[in-house]
């Protein structure tokens, strides 16, 4: 399959040996796999043999974007049987600016499209803190959340249609950006989160948002949880144009100025740090400013004391690795059941290290421990097992990846299982696309 392989694409773009290490190991430091080669495919075409080739052979697949998924699902087993596609040589952008949406290769960065909207009045909907090496293909297989969700929807409510390559080999294309097309199934919804189990996303045409020319951002301190959701729900209710509620719980606010060598923002370390950012033309509306003039805040209102702000939230992740590798559970309540949560948790996680911190605005916690052991599942499956108890996701942005696959049948039904099956046999009847992510054999408990 190699030689086959390297005809298709290039002798210099199948690497084999040492070369393949880094697209082996996940970005979180717990995920260590092994692939018999790395191809990287100039288009779509070259995608698709590789596929093809990979299929007939019955050898499994594994699509990587930026490798900077947090759930084990971009790096391939330990076997040493998979091949890995990497879409880094597939990152072409055009701007449509007449329609307002942007044709992306799906290997292009989400900086790089950030970078060539900048001068074009319209910006991209969803934003995340891997901005630098994210993938818009990555971020659509991982159906990514990030901090403007609350305004603008996850990645599927971006994508208008998709370019990929299934299972079987097939190209199917829909990058003509029509408004409105109810002719049949959504393909590009369904591959939207299916976590390259279906196939490889090569290009996808985008919408794209209104770029506002005015940010203000503030960095509040709340003496507990349930304030810091009902400024949450105050805000939510009241302001036009928020952007986005982001908090950082407890002791992570010290971590991250330790870590990150930032300066404490508050003389008290507060409960909860919450930051809201609100965006659009002039000034902020009265509820949004009104909001936090009874608590202890800070205000940006440039772009350099606003990255100075964001610090605060966006650097937990690189914080924590620092100190350990970390177990993360990415997790969503009900607004209502989220603060009880978070009070049994420490029962859950004992005798472990926690930090909790997250999309407040969209009842998202990023729960992660640290101290068990890469395969210890004890405390993720107890974590999960919380998240179900109180009418959770155990999967709320990050996806399923290895990570979740042996629970997802605390989630879904059976029938939606056997729906799920279906679906990916048709699509990948050989069963070589991401094995091992996402569907597993399930322990059936919902
Ligand atoms: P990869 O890590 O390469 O792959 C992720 C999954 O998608 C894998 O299952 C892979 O097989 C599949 N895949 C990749 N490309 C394709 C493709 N073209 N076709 C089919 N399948 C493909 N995530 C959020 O949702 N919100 C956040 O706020 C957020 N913040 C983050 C901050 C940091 C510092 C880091 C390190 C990560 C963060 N993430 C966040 C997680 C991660 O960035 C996202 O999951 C992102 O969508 C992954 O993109 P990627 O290109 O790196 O994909
Ligand atoms: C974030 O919101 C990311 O910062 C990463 O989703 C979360 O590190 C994590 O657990
Ligand atoms: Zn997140």
């Amino acid at each position: 399959v190699l030689d086959t392989l390297r005809a298709l694409v290039g002798a210099d773009h199948v690497l084999v040996g040492a070369d393949t290490q880094r697209y082996c190991d996940d970005w979180t430091g717990r995920y260590h796999g092994a692939a018999r080669a790395v191809v990287r495919p100039a288009g779509t075409d070259e995608c698709a043999g590789t596929v093809t080739a990979c299929a007939e052979a019955g050898v499994p697949v594994v699509p990587q974007g930026g490798n900077t998924g947090l759930v084990g699902g971009s790096v391939p087993d330990s076997s040493g049987r998979a091949v890995i596609i990497s879409t880094e040589r597939m990152g072409a952008i055009t701007v449509d600016v007449l329609a307002g949406q942007v044709t992306v290769g799906a290997g292009a960065v989400l900086s790089a499209l950030q970078d060539a909207l900048a001068t074009t009045g319209w910006e991209f909907g969803v934003d995340l803190g891997a901005r630098g090496s994210c993938t818009l293909g990555g971020m659509i297989a991982t159906n990514a959340g990030g901090t403007r969700v609350l305004r603008y929807g996850s990645m599927r409510a971006q994508v208008i249609g998709v370019e990929a390559v299934l299972g079987d080999g097939s190209i199917v294309s829909r990058l003509d950006g029509l408004m409105k097309d109810n002719t049949g199934y959504d393909l590009g919804a369904l591959l939207t989160g299916s976590e390259g189990t279906l196939g490889i996303v090569t290009a996808a045409r985008l919408r794209l948002v209104p770029r506002p020319n005015a940010r203000v951002t503030v960095l509040a301190s709340l003496p507990s949880l349930a304030d810091a959701l009902a400024l949450s729900a105050r805000l939510r209710a009241t302001v036009d144009g928020l952007d986005g509620i982001e908090a950082v719980l407890g002791d992570g606010i010290n971590l991250v100025c330790q870590q990150a060598g930032l300066t404490a923002p508050f003389i008290t370390s507060p409960a909860v740090t919450v930051l809201a950012e609100w965006a659009g033309a002039g000034d902020p509306p009265a509820a949004f400013v009104d909001a936090f003039v009874d608590l202890d805040h800070l205000v940006a209102l440039d772009a350099t004391t606003r990255e100075r702000l964001w610090a605060y939230r966006e650097r937990m992740t690189e914080s924590i690795s620092r100190v350990g590798m970390p177990h993360k559970l990415d997790v969503t309540l009900p607004f209502d059941r989220l603060a009880a949560f978070v009070d049994a948790l420490s029962g859950a996680t004992s005798p472990h290290r926690v930090y909790v911190f997250g999309h407040l605005g969209d009842g998202n916690l990023h729960v992660n421990v640290l101290g068990p052991s890469a395969d210890d599942l004890s405390v993720d499956d107890r974590v999960l097992a919380l998240v179900i108890e109180h009418g959770g996701s155990i999967s709320a942005e990050h996806g399923v990846g290895r990570m979740k696959a042996h629970a997802l049948g605390m989630q879904r039904t059976r029938s939606e299982l056997a729906a799920f099956r279906a679906i990916k046999h048709a699509l990948d009847p050989a069963g070589v696309m991401n094995p091992g992510v996402l569907l597993t054999d399930v322990n059936h408990d919902a």
